[in-house]
């Protein structure tokens, strides 16, 4: 079973469709005309394309059973959107990312996609590749050029109700080096920009349901200035930055989790199975009201492998937090759903912004990577190791 990593539906790979190639250069092939389906799905008027079609037995390529042309254009059978090859050949790992409205979900991604193509990847030996042009567009528009490009911080993401929103879909390869010969594992990385919006609606759309239940993982971002206990514990401008959203049911940190947790629960009984990273995002905020010693405000040494003492000690100082935040709460509601579930402090900006831009010092980020990391070790591609 592999899952279109644009509406989520599940597809067995006998059903996976094929687009014609249609007409190109001297080759005749079918006409174009409107595609019904990919319209709706995407929203708009159909786009004007070859048709689809299925065969019995799909492989790499297929026959079209009305020109007779060859065609590799894979795409899915529900939505029509294509499925890149890369893709089909690596099912891989679908992240969710939740958190409340303004939790800092938009500009995680931008950062970490470009920590991940950089420093993160130079030292895990890793390529991070977009899957298809519509990736690497809408990075480019949606989350590079305005933050790295003109240093602004990101607008509020719109409802997926009022604007269609594609998934960025990345392969993350990784060469392993074994004592005796190297090898590489891929992972498929489908990062879906949820509106925090759209996570607290009672109906929650089919498509953000479909993405929860396809998840192999989850990353829960939660906004410690929004925490009702932490406001105390914060100094200086910190203070007067946080529990603004107070009013404002959509940012409520914990009702996120819950809302989510239930949707993941395909079954009543047990813990979930699937892991958890609970992230505390914006911690540069916090950096003045803590000890400068603290695991948190460590930096993570680049060993290329997960660091468990410096995994448990930044587990166990954010679980102090939590409880000394009368927010521990979340982290007993956390133990009583997930079997596998780990806390982690990051920023994305790693300082506090400048009203709309980001800090003179500019994008510095501190620890985005650790979750990932985490999340990597748990899937096996990533070794774990004592100091
Ligand atoms: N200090 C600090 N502030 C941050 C950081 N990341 C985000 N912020 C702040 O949080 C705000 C919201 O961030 P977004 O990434 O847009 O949040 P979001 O979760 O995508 O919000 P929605 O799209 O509304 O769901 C930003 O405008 C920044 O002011 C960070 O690393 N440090
Ligand atoms: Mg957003
Ligand atoms: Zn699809
Ligand atoms: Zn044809």
């Amino acid at each position: 079973m592999i899952t279109c990593p644009y509406c989520f539906v599940k597809v067995a790979p006998n059903n996976i469709a094929f687009r014609c190639m249609g007409t190109s250069g001297r080759s005749k092939g079918c006409q174009t005309r409107p595609d019904e389906a990919l319209g709706a799905f995407r929203g708009g008027p159909p786009p004007v394309l070859p048709p689809v079609f299925t065969v019995k037995r799909p492989g790499r390529r297929a026959v079209c059973p009305h020109c007779s042309r060859e065609t590799a254009w894979r795409v899915c059978p529900s939505c029509h959107s294509r499925l890149p090859a890369e893709y089909c050949a690596n099912p891989g790992k679908i992240v969710a990312l939740v958190g409340a409205k303004h939790a800092g979900k938009s500009t995680y991604i931008a950062v970490l996609i470009h920590e991940l193509m950089n420093r993160v990847g130079e030292e895990l030996d890793a390529s991070l590749v977009p899957c298809d042009d519509r990736t690497i567009e809408r990075y480019k528009t949606d989350f590079a050029r305005p933050l790295y490009g003109d240093h602004k911080l990101l607008p509020m993401t719109q409802s997926s109700g009022t604007v269609p929103r594609d998934p960025l879909v990345y392969l993350f390869t990784r060469t392993v080096r074994g004592r005796l010969r190297s090898r590489t594992t891929s992972l498929t990385l489908v990062l879906f920009d949820t509106a925090g919006e759209d996570l607290r609606q009672r109906e929650m759309s089919e498509l953000h349901l479909r993405y929860l239940n396809a998840a192999d993982a989850v990353i829960f971002l939660l906004d410690p200035l929004e925490l009702p206990g932490a406001q105390a514990a914060l100094t200086g401008a910190a203070k007067e930055r946080g529990g603004t959203l107070a009013n404002d049911l959509m940012s409520d940190q914990l009702d996120v989790v819950v809302r989510v947790t239930e949707l993941l629960r395909k079954s009543d009984k047990g813990r979930l199975a699937i892991p958890a990273a609970v992230a505390l995002s914006k911690i540069d905020e916090l950096r003045e009201s803590m000890e400068r010693q603290s695991a948190l405000h460590r930096t993570r040494d680049p060993i290329g492998a997960l660091d468990l003492d410096d995994r448990e000690a930044v587990d166990e100082q954010v679980r102090a937090l939590l409880h000394q935040w009368q927010a521990g709460m979340i982290d007993r509601y956390l133990s009583q759903h997930y079997h596998d579930y780990a806390l982690f402090g990051l920023s994305a900006l790693g300082a506090v912004p400048d009203g709309e831009t980001v800090a003179r010092s500019g994008i510095r980020p501190y620890r985005i990577e650790d979750p990932l990391l985490w999340l990597l070790y748990r899937f096996k591609m990533l070794d774990g190791r004592r100091r």
